[in-house]
This record gives C-alpha cells, sequence and structure tokens, in this order.
C-alpha cells in the first residue's frame, strides 16, 4: 500500500497535555477500524493500518483519535457486538499492536479515545453465556423475562413487551434453555446489560480502568442514555403498519442516566483524570443535553445528539422515510443547540460518522461541479460552530456516498434486516432501494480512499465492502498533492481552532434566520467578531443590504474563492472574516 505524499506545512499546536478542558479546543477524527486501512491482504482494516498513517494525520492536525470498537467481536454488527472487552479481536491485531499504535499517537502529540459499548454485549460474551442459565448468580446481569401473561412463550404476540428492535424485528428473543425472552434493544446478538444491577456497574468501571492504566485518553459511550431504561417496561405506541412498536421513550433517558453517569465519572476517575467523555444520546433533549455536560455534575464532557440528522426524514416516520431538507431548519436547529448549552455544558459538532450517510452527499452538493467546494463550506459552517468538532474518515476528502444498485452489495445488519421487512411488509422495492441509498450505513463504511491504485490502495486483497468507484479522482493522494483541496481546506481551519480562542470560546449568534440559501453567523469574544457567511446552494445567492456586519478592514481568514468581497456568493461559496 502506498502512502500518501505529506504536505509540506506541519500540524500547528496538537494539544500535549491533559489539562483541564484540552478536549475544547481540539478536533477529533473518527477512524472506523474495518474501512481504514488493511495492513495484511485479508480485505479488512487493522491496527497496523492505522499506525501506518499516523503522520497523515498528523498533518491534517487533529489532536485526537476516536477509534471505533475493535474489541474481541464475533462481527454482527461490525465491533458493536463485544465478546471480550478486554482482548482486541484478531481480525483487527493484538494488545501490542493496540499498545503501538497509541505510542505512535501520544509521540506526535495525538491522543486516543476508545469506544464503550456497555449497553449491550454480544451474546457470545461470558456474561451473556453464564446469565443464559436461570441458577446462575449472572442471571440478573441481562434482562430476562417471562412471556407475556396468558401466552406460551414462543408463540405470535407472546413478546414480553412490543418493542421493536432498531435493527428491526422484535427487541425480545426467546432463549429455549429457560423458556424466558432477553432484551435486546439491537440485534438478537447484542443482549442489553441490566444497569439496574451494581455488580455489572462495577465490572464496567474496573474494565474501563483498566484501558486508562493502558493509556486511553477517553471514551465514546455508545448509546449511553440507553443504560437506565424507564422502569415497568411498558408497551409502546403501536405505530400503524408496523408490528412491533418504535418505544424510544419506554426505554430510553430512564430516570437514573444521570445517577449511572456521575457514579461512573467517580469510580474511573474520568474528570479527575482530563479524560475525553463523550456520550451517543438519540433522543436527548437540550435540556437534558445541558445538565449532563455541565461540568458542576460531573458526568460528561459532551454528547453525540441526532435532532439535526433527523431533519431530512417525515416526522413521525423512521430515517428511511426520505424528506427534503430546509436549510432554515437545520440552522435553526443548530442554533437553538448552541444557545441552549451556551455558557453551561458543552456541544460535539459533527455531520458524518460510521452510522450517517456521507454529509458531502446529504447536505452538500456531490456533483463533479460542487463535490469539492460544498465539502469545504459544510466543513467551514460545522468547524465554526461552537463545540468540539469531529471528522469522520474519508469526510477530509469529500467522500461520497456509494453507488450500489444492488441489495447484494450491502453488509450492514440494519439495512439488511430493513430491505426484509420492507419487502415482507410490501413495500415498493424502488422506493425501498432509494432510501437505502440515500441513508444505509454503508454509505460510511467503504474503504478509505488512499490513492488512484487498485482498491484504492486500501487493501492487496479483496476489500470486505467495495471501493466507491471514484477513487481514481476522490483520493488522499490527490487531496494532499492538491492545495486547494477540502484536505487542505479542513487543514486550515482546524490550524485556526488552534490559533485563535474566538474560535473555541466566543460566543454564537445566528444572522439571516430564514434565508434560504446563505448561513451566516457571528461567534464574539470580547472585542473579536468571527464573521462567517456560507453559500450552501448550488445557485449563486445575494447577501440582502446591510445584513452583516461591517468588514471592510477586516482580515480575510479563510473562503473557497479568494479574492471575492462583493454581496454575490457563487455556489457554495464561503468567507471567514475576523473583525477587531
Ligand atoms: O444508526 C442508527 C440509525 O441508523 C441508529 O439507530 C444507531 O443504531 C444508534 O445511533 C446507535 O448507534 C450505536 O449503537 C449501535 C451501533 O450499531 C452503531 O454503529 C453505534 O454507533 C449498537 O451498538
Ligand atoms: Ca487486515
Amino acid at each position: 500500500m502506498s502512502s500518501p505524499e505529506q504536505p509540506r506545512v506541519p500540524s500547528t499546536g496538537a494539544v500535549l497535555a491533559r489539562e483541564p478542558g484540552w478536549w475544547r479546543s481540539a478536533v477529533v477524527y473518527q477512524i472506523y477500524p474495518r474501512s481504514f486501512a488493511d495492513s495484511n491482504g485479508d480485505g479488512i482494516g487493522d491496527i497496523p493500518g492505522i499506525t501506518a498513517k499516523v503522520d497523515y494525520l498528523a498533518s491534517l492536525g487533529v489532536d485526537v483519535v476516536w477509534l471505533s470498537p475493535v474489541y474481541a467481536s464475533p462481527q454482527d454488527d461490525n465491533g458493536y457486538d463485544i465478546s471480550d472487552y478486554e482482548d482486541i479481536d484478531p481480525t483487527f491485531g493484538s494488545l501490542a499492536d493496540l499498545d503501538a499504535l497509541i505510542a505512535a499517537l501520544h509521540a506526535r502529540g495525538m491522543k486516543l479515545v476508545m469506544d464503550l459499548v456497555v449497553n449491550h454485549t454480544s451474546d457470545e460474551h461470558a456474561w451473556f453465556q453464564e446469565s443464559r442459565d436461570p441458577a446462575s448468580p449472572k442471571r440478573d446481569w441481562y434482562w430476562w423475562r417471562a412471556a407475556r401473561e396468558g401466552s406460551e412463550p414462543g408463540a405470535e404476540w407472546a413478546e414480553p413487551t412490543n418493542w421493536a428492535s432498531f435493527f428491526s424485528g422484535s427487541a425480545w428473543q426467546l432463549d429455549e434453555r429457560s423458556g424466558e425472552y432477553y432484551l435486546h434493544l439491537f440485534s438478537r446478538k447484542q443482549p442489553d446489560l441490566n444497569w439496574e444491577n451494581p455488580e455489572v456497574r462495577q465490572a464496567v468501571y474496573a474494565m474501563m480502568n483498566r484501558w486508562v492504566d493502558r493509556g486511553v485518553d477517553g471514551f465514546r459511550m455508545d448509546v449511553i442514555n440507553l443504560i437506565s431504561k424507564q422502569p415497568g417496561l411498558a408497551d409502546g405506541e403501536a405505530a400503524p403498519g408496523r408490528r412491533f412498536a418504535p418505544a424510544f421513550e419506554r426505554f430510553a433517558n430512564g430516570p437514573r442516566l444521570e445517577e449511572f453517569l456521575q457514579e461512573m465519572n467517580a469510580a474511573v476517575g474520568l474528570d479527575a483524570r482530563h479524560l475525553l467523555t463523550v456520550g451517543e444520546m438519540p433522543g436527548s433533549t437540550i435540556e437534558l443535553a445541558r445538565r449532563v455536560t455541565d461540568p458542576a455534575n460531573a458526568e460528561l464532557n459532551m454528547v453525540f445528539t441526532f435532532e439535526h440528522v433527523g431533519l431530512d426524514a417525515q416526522p413521525g416516520g423512521t430515517k428511511w422515510d426520505l424528506a427534503p431538507l430546509h436549510l432554515p431548519v437545520l440552522k435553526q436547529n443548530l442554533a437553538s443547540w448552541q444557545e441552549g448549552l451556551a455558557g453551561v455544558g458543552w456541544n460535539s459538532l459533527y455531520w458524518d460518522n460510521h452510522d450517517q450517510p456521507r454529509a458531502v452527499s446529504r447536505f452538500g452538493d456531490d456533483s463533479a461541479e460542487f463535490r469539492v467546494v460544498s465539502a469545504k463550506t459544510l466543513a467551514t459552517v460545522q468547524h465554526l460552530h461552537q463545540g468540539t468538532p469531529y471528522v469522520y474518515q474519508g469526510e477530509e476528502l469529500g467522500m461520497t456516498n456509494t453507488q450500489f444498485v444492488d441489495i447484494s452489495s450491502y453488509r450492514d445488519i440494519e439495512s439488511v434486516n430493513y430491505h426484509a421487512e420492507a419487502m415482507s411488509l410490501g413495500l415498493e422495492a424502488e422506493t425501498v432501494m432509494r432510501s437505502l441509498a440515500a441513508r444505509s450505513r454503508d454509505n460510511a463504511r467503504t474503504p478509505v480512499q488512499w490513492d488512484d491504485t487498485s482498491h484504492a490502495g486500501f487493501t492487496q486483497g479483496i476489500p470486505w465492502l467495495p471501493v466507491n468507484p471514484n477513487y481514481v479522482y476522490v483520493n488522499a493522494a490527490a487531496a494532499v498533492a492538491d492545495e486547494d483541496s477540502t484536505f487542505h481546506h479542513l487543514r486550515r481551519l482546524i490550524a485556526l481552532r488552534h490559533e485563535l480562542p474566538v474560535v473555541v470560546e466566543g460566543r454564537f449568534a445566528l444572522l439571516l434566520p430564514d434565508h434560504e440559501q446563505l448561513w451566516a453567523f457571528t461567534r464574539t469574544l470580547g472585542e473579536q467578531v468571527l464573521l462567517v457567511v456560507a453559500n450552501c446552494s448550488s445557485l449563486p445567492a445575494t447577501v440582502p443590504a446591510g445584513a452583516l456586519p461591517d468588514v471592510t478592514g477586516a482580515r480575510l481568514l479563510l473562503s473557497t474563492h479568494p479574492g471575492a468581497a462583493s454581496a454575490e456568493l457563487a455556489p457554495w461559496e464561503s468567507r471567514v472574516h475576523l473583525v477587531g
């Protein structure tokens, strides 16, 4: 595998020590290991593959790597189903490989954040294997329930509740051995841990402590707001046309969530050791996120929220029910989170991750004409809100959605199960395939495009998921060699954050909230005002007279169309000015 040529400009100021609040000025880069870089030709990315690319990451200037799960796992959900929290899956390497990665990152002033998946384990985890025995002291470590009253186990409608799993079908699975059901909010191979049991919590904290002692710098916590369920496990409201109910409000954000988070923080020393903590919290309100991220409450540094990635779905529908996105709705939503958390908590900022379609295809314009410029402008808008930005592998290259035309190309369990369920419900095949093309998690999971050699330089073998054919021109080698690429635009944005306190701390204010094309806002710190104006459309846009602060004499810090300064913005043009 060939490495892209390194840029001449070195990283500008990675955060070196774990000082209090260091994560506020940091940029996190997410690696989905299976799709990042394959070192041994088996077609699957691995830890040595990542270690070979740390100079590439350093040249981008990121401070932290968040590594999606590399623990021992049957890979039913690509590692989010963990069978041993203390070991590395041989697919990805060994503990020694992980130690080498940590050392390589630390040597370059970067940190490593591990994925923590403790709402559920794999059904192949020793804890669950023991728990299957009703007499086991670990029986209560999971959610075991008898069939619904009056029903025979296994009969139709016999599940203890009517909840749907996130991955289609019932959230309950009958275990023949005891005739009882266990809860799995995700796949059947991902039984939910029972956090009401204090032994479960202590086992998790002990495991976390061992990882911190090993040198990791923090945790990204998978669906952490599901660890406290709503008491009583009540049925959800039935949804028309669906066999099982999307009963989110019945199991998420339970009453003990903040108690558990505080207990974990104290037991692991999350704050005391200045670790980065980010909790994935689908369905979180601003109020909840403000409490959870208020340092006075000693819970988490920040959370991943989902409102802004749900605005292009039909209200009341699922992610597969596509709807057009309106810019005013999107920017007002992000502004409400900026205001809601300002001065108390802290935002995380993301467009992309391993569960979301590619940002440039979804929020930008991935046509040949506008792919690069729209990717740059999306990055500008994201990185200059207040919060810690997350870059998902390939986002720095403007990687796009897949071009799969056949269901057999898809690998993700969510996509495969959705397709099967939708077809059995009689949905139109074309509609289902359109939803998958727009929303499948496999969009984010095609291999990172390193260069224009076969399989984009990702592997010497056959990649586990096909490479996007546009790798011949969308690839890291080309982007690094081109000063006008998305890669270098992002590198400049990251450098701005490291240089200018106003980027980190400045107070946010949205301008032109109802404008259909322009996304404009200011960030203010003392005498300094950062003005961002971005045309988030594929047509020219005009700034209304007098609508924005005067920028005569201001410094132009960054723009997509150097030299331009008129009231006209080209498609996807963006500018960043510093006044004062
Ligand atoms: O991806 C989703 C929507 O398509 C979400 O429902 C997603 O499953 C949810 O955000 C939780 O995601 C996390 O936990 C899952 C895992 O499959 C995801 O990859 C992970 O990010 C179960 O561990
Ligand atoms: Ca490999």
